[in-house]
């Protein structure tokens, strides 16, 4: 019995990952009866063939923590939400449509504001208060601090990590700048590979030489609510879960209520109004979308 990560899926072969090196494998036909299809990702057990001892059989799959679709990965466990603090300047209402994906595929999110050099201590504090009473990991990265870097290593550490953010934010320039050699693929690369005709885009993660695995393809450029009522919405944000029993109305939205306490919240500085505004405009979306 030997264990393993499976790092790459191509045409019905799984590259295991078994420590010392990567095993070729074939899943055994019993996952294909069974509609089980393995995943990059994926935690398993396999058995090296009797011929060749680099080549073997995935005999077990274990029990997926999670399971993201685009790219079509198992149990990752964090999402990296980057955006520069200036540069293009951050758009926080993507920001929060990103934690909102994170929440909805069970990934833990960290905020990495990069290009941190280009900006002041003032700005990073107003940044950070947007996000006060949230709980939120928050980082402050520069392809040019050291120090930043050796942070964000050691969040990667030992984790299987999807990126996001918007173009132009440092994505690649920062993998880069952590783990030299690493080519992050692009949305660009990977729009130009979906054009060409005879390749199929897989997913693949890769390892990092400090521990942990990190997705080749940034996740979530574009968001949807799949299915958050306008009820749920406030669950998606910690500091209003935080200070909501007060209000009057059980169901309260923290709308245009009386007496809400959220409102008050927000005025004695204990919610951000960055914050508040996005929880009323992605409201105001998900009303909208129910009119269709
Ligand atoms: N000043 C400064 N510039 C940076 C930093 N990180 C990246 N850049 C610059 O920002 C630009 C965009 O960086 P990329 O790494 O291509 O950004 P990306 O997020 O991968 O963008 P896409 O590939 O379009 O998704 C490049 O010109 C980088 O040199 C940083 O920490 N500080
Ligand atoms: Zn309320």
């Amino acid at each position: 019995m030997i264990e393993g990560i499976i790092t790459r899926g191509v045409g019905g072969n799984y590259y295991v990952d078994i420590g010392e090196e990567k095993i070729e494998c074939r899943a055994r036909g019993i996952f294909r009866l069974q509609n089980i299809k393995p995943l990059v990702g994926d935690n398993v057990i396999i058995r090296l063939t009797a011929e060749d001892e680099h080549c073997g059989y995935i005999e077990e799959i274990k029990t997926r923590t999670n399971e993201i679709k685009r790219p079509p990965i198992a149990n990752v466990e964090q999402l990296l939400i980057f955006f520069a603090t200036t540069n293009p300047e951050p758009s926080f209402l993507l920001l929060d449509k990103l934690l909102i994906a994170a929440e909805t595929n069970n990934l833990k999110p960290i905020i990495c504001f990069n290009k941190s050099d280009l900006d002041s201590e003032d700005k990073k504090k107003e940044i950070r208060e947007i996000y006060i009473n949230t709980g939120y990991k928050i980082i402050f990265t520069s392809i040019k601090d050291e120090k930043s870097l050796e942070e964000l290593k050691s969040i990667l550490k030992d984790k299987l990590s999807v990126f996001s953010g918007p173009s132009g934010v440092g994505k690649s320039s920062i993998m880069n700048a952590v783990q030299p050699n690493f080519e992050l693929k692009t949305g660009k690369i990977s729009e130009k590979l979906k054009r060409g005709k005879h390749t199929t885009r897989h997913a693949e993660i890769y390892k990092l030489s400090f521990g942990g695995y990190v997705v080749d393809t940034p996740g979530f450029s574009s968001f949807e609510f799949d299915g958050i009522t306008e009820y749920e919405l406030g669950n998606y944000y910690p500091e209003i879960v935080k200070y909501s029993s007060g209000c009057r109305f059980a169901d309260c939205l923290h709308y245009k209520e009386p007496n809400c306490v959220i409102k008050e919240a927000v005025t004695n500085s204990l919610i951000s109004e960055t914050r508040y505004n996005n929880y009323t405009k992605l409201l105001e979306e998900i009303r909208n979308k129910k009119l269709y």
